[in-house]
């Protein structure tokens, strides 16, 4: 077994051919900011490159979170132009995990909020354990999804489902994550990794060729062109009063007072 160093970061390359990547951030609940996801970016990429490495599993450290969203201190202070950029960007490494030629699989262990359940919903499969809570809260900070969330979860649970989470931001328990197959499978935590490891040996009996077109071929049922949509509406919603009350708030710790501008 070898290892990368990353600050952000925890990845183990297992023998077998199994990689696994820990989000490591647990003091502020894996939140997703710049450097992380500069790391992020690059990890996928020699994950992708590897010739040693065959399926990819990503979790996060400590036992509360799997990732409890992009940094929100980090956000508040984006302007429109740099919102917006921020957004392509998240979406771009999202999109690196999505279309990887080798399967990613997420271990949601906890919380996977705004960009962490955005992450999630961007590997090819979802294990989520027990206390796991899966949500899109963006709109309690004035913004909406923006790493591709607004795409992805339509997808995958259907259009009403989608509506109904990205405009109350109630997250889902694990058991109604599995119901409207927002995940593939549910565990107890000390059980989670067996069934991804499990998975991912079985996967990797078959044809990497297959797996990789396997990949691109479903992917294609589901294409199409949001995403630069849900760029250009983020960044516009980085200029606005509910925006910065949004994020002032939940950094000051109190109820947000939206005006509506
Ligand atoms: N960003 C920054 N810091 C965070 C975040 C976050 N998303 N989540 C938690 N933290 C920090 C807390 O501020 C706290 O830090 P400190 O100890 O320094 O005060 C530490 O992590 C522990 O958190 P809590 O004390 O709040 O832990 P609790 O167990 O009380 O609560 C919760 C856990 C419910 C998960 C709570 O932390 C929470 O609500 N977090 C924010 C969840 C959220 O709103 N996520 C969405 C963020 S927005 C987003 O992801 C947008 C993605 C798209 C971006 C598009 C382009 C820019």
């Amino acid at each position: 077994m070898t290892s990368s160093i990353y600050e952000h970061l925890l990845i183990e390359h297992q023998d077998d051919g199994i990689s696994i990547l820990t989000i490591n951030r647990p003091d502020k609940l894996n939140a997703l900011n710049h450097a992380l996801l500069d790391e992020l970016d690059r990890a996928v990429e020699e994950f992708d490159k590897s010739e040693n490495a065959s399926v990819l599993i990503i979790t996060g450290a400590g036992e509360k979170a799997f990732v409890a969203g992009a940094d929100i201190k980090e956000l508040s202070s984006l302007t429109g132009a740099e919102g917006e950029k921020l957004s392509a960007r998240g979406q771009a490494i999202f999109n690196r995990i999505e279309n990887a030629s080798k399967p990613v699989i997420a271990l949601i262990n906890g919380y996977a909020l705004g960009g962490g359940a955005e992450l999630a919903m961007a590997c090819h499969i979802r294990i989520a354990t027990e206390n796991a809570l899966i949500g899109l809260p963006e709109v309690s900070l004035g913004i909406i999804p923006g790493y591709g969330g607004t795409q992805r979860l339509t997808k995958l649970v259907g259009k009403s489902k989608a509506l109904e989470l990205i405009l109350t931001g109630n997250p889902v328990k694990a058991d109604e994550a599995l119901q409207i197959q927002l995940v593939n499978h549910v565990r107890q935590a000390d059980e989670a990794m067996e069934l991804a490891l499990t998975l991912a040996k079985k996967m990797m009996q078959n044809g990497p060729v297959a797996l990789s077109k396997a990949i691109q071929a479903v992917h294609a049922a589901y294409s199409s062109n949001g995403f630069a949509k849900e760029a250009v509406l983020f960044g516009q919603l980085c200029e606005t009063d509910d925006f910065r009350e949004g994020t002032s708030a939940f950094l000051e710790k109190r109820k947000a007072e939206f005006k509506g501008k």
